[in-house]
């Protein structure tokens, strides 16, 4: 690869159309080499798919080396190499006990050493890649509330160790108004005796992680901010991969693939490469597998960086300009949630893109419940954040999320003309153009005739999930008007959804399930006949009708006869 791959801006017209080479350019140790001096010094290129790149200024750059490697402990402590941490019976109770502080098995990362050893997990192709030999520094900002020590200590130690020294400029703590005694002086002292310069902020009070993070960033002096939360296991290599990422495009905003630290014995487990990050109607960030398309657009290569429409938010490497340049975080948001799918479409819709490299592994300690207040409250606050990203992004998509969560129209959203007018600055194209270009597989349809309930004419009920999971029947209930689980799309694809599963019959009499969308019409299309009423299922020919005597609650499927209870109305002026 050499100069005759890249082309400058003002050549972009040739450019187009030819194969995207600015990746093979970059790829290998070349940067550094005299003969591709153009490749930094030109502003922006054409990549692939006519996408422009901009790599990253060349003076910013530095040398570097891989991480030495650090010998596991040798004395014998338990969770070496990732290892299960199994607490002897006689301990269960104070484990039990100790588990209910950060909702995680305290006693287990008490045990295990700070510098715990881990597998290397990657594919062996990401072990083989070679990465640029000139990298951007980078800070890693770390934001915490009332964390436990061992599980911060060792996020810092997997850091430290695991970073090519050169790279890491710097970890930035930023303790958000926590009230445990080993965050205070213990911690500041501790700090000081680390390897690597380590900068500890603290918030006057509890700010939520996205005020905290914009805090930390602040303080940044690296090129490049890396996000972690407080309870994180870099693996070796992880580094290299996202930092070469921003240098190939500084506009990449890059995920690692985030493996699963069990909240209970802390083994680390390694997560699927086949999965990305999408959202639900509540606006719920979902892991959801990724699609053969983009499998194809990566030629079947599992190490090649993937597009993800969202990312899970806590783990991700941004330049640091380009992090202010896109609007950094809505300062209106407490707590925590909502930033990151935020981000995700914000990052695409002005212009960025998102991914996850495959060949970058971080463990995280996924927890089942929050461990911490939130003050004002959890829903409360959550809506919130989510009322602001969804009037500031999702154009007429919004109602999806107030529609199935009602709740969030009691909340107010604050003062969002801020955010607004960041969108026009930058000028952010559509939700409409996301949803074509970059998550044709979203939940949220594309096109879509109504939105609202489905009342059966003859008992004037109303269908509803009744709250029930991919898998269970459909059912019915008197309607309340209270949207939630009585709203139902009906899309131009022919689906009646609800969040992201579907109405589903696989058998001419039923049942009548709710299914994951798949988006292959099959045993889910349905068509709906204004005039007649009717929701006619295309695969049985049979048609929706009220419940039998019997099971009061539950549609069935009947031989088309025009009755009263075959009669559905989607009122299209439902409104809220
Ligand atoms: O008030 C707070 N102040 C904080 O500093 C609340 C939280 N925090 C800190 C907290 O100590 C932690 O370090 O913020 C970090 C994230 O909070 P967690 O770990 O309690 O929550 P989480 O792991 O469920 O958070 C995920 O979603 C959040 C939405 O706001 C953030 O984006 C988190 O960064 C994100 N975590 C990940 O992406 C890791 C993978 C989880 C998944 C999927
Ligand atoms: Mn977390």
């Amino acid at each position: 690869a050499g100069s005759d791959n890249v082309m400058q801006v003002n050549n972009k017209e040739e450019f187009r159309g030819k194969k995207a080479a600015i990746a093979a350019a970059l790829q290998g140790n070349q940067i550094d080499d005299d003969t591709n001096l153009e490749v930094n010094e030109v502003e922006e290129v054409i990549g692939e798919d006519g996408i422009m790149l901009s790599p990253y200024p060349k003076s910013r750059l530095k040398r570097w080396e891989e991480a030495p490697f650090v010998k596991p402990e040798a004395d014998g402590l338990p969770g070496e190499m990732g290892k299960a941490v199994n607490i002897p019976i006689e301990q269960e109770k104070l484990m039990l006990d100790k588990f209910q502080e950060n909702q995680f098995n305290l006693l287990a990362s008490d045990m295990i050493s700070v510098n715990r050893s881990l597998t290397d997990v990657r594919f062996e192709k990401c072990r083989d890649k070679s990465y640029p030999t000139l990298l951007p520094t980078t800070s890693v900002v770390i934001v915490f509330h009332n964390e436990a020590w061992t599980t911060l200590i060792r996020t810092i130690w997997s850091t430290i160790n695991r970073s090519p020294r050169p790279l890491l400029k710097e970890i930035i703590l930023v303790d958000d108004a926590s009230e445990k005694e080993h965050l205070g002086k213990k911690l500041e002292d501790y700090i000081k005796t680390l390897p690597v310069p380590t900068h500890l902020f603290r918030t006057e009070n509890r700010s939520g992680l996205i005020r905290a993070r914009l805090l930390g960033a602040k303080h940044v002096k690296g090129d490049v901010i890396t996000f972690l939360d407080a309870h994180c296991e870099c693996t070796e290599g992880w580094l290299e991969p996202l930092l070469a990422r921003i240098v190939e495009d500084r506009t990449t905003v890059v995920c690692p693939i985030i493996d699963v630290i069990s909240d209970t014995t802390f083994e680390y487990i390694q997560a699927s490469d086949m999965t990305w990050g999408g959202f639900n109607w509540k606006l719920n960030f979902r892991w959801y597998r990724v699609p053969e398309r983009e499998m194809a657009r990566r030629g079947g290569d599992r190490t090649a960086p993937l597009r993800t429409p969202t990312m899970a938010g806590g783990l991700f490497a941004i330049d640091k300009d380009y992090f202010y340049q896109i609007g950094s975080y809505d300062q209106g948001m407490d707590i925590w949630g909502g930033e990151n799918l935020e981000m995700s479409f914000r990052v695409w819709m002005c212009g960025g893109r998102l991914e996850i490299a495959p060949c970058s592994h971080v463990g995280h300690v996924f927890r089942k419940t929050t461990p911490y207040s939130f003050p004002g409250g959890t829903g409360r606050v959550v809506n919130h954040n989510n009322a602001r990203l969804a009037e500031v992004w999702l154009d007429d998509w919004k109602h999806f999320y107030y529609n199935i969560n009602p709740g969030a129209l009691n909340v107010p959203v604050g003062d969002v003309s801020e955010r607004k007018a960041l969108r026009e600055r930058l000028k952010c194209k559509s939700f409409r153009w996301y949803l074509e270009n970059i998550y044709p597989e979203s939940q949220m349809p594309l096109d879509y005739y109504y939105l609202g309930e489905i009342r059966n004419s003859e008992t004037s009920n109303c269908l509803d999930t009744l709250g029930g999971k991919a898998g269970q029947p459909l059912g019915m209930g008197y309607c309340h008007g209270m949207g939630g689980n009585q709203v139902f799309a009906y899309t131009k694809r022919k689906q009646i959804m609800s969040d992201d599963n579907c109405l589903d019959a696989a058998h001419p009499r039923g049942p009548i399930k709710l299914i994951r969308c798949h988006g292959m019409r099959g045993n889910q299309e349905w068509t709906y006949d204004s005039k007649t009423r009717t929701i006619k299922h295309t695969n049985t020919g049979m048609c929706l009708d009220k419940p039998e005597t019997g099971d009061v609650w539950k549609p069935v499927l009947r031989p088309c006869n025009r009755s009263r209870g075959q009669q559905w109305l989607m009122q299209v002026d439902f409104k809220w």
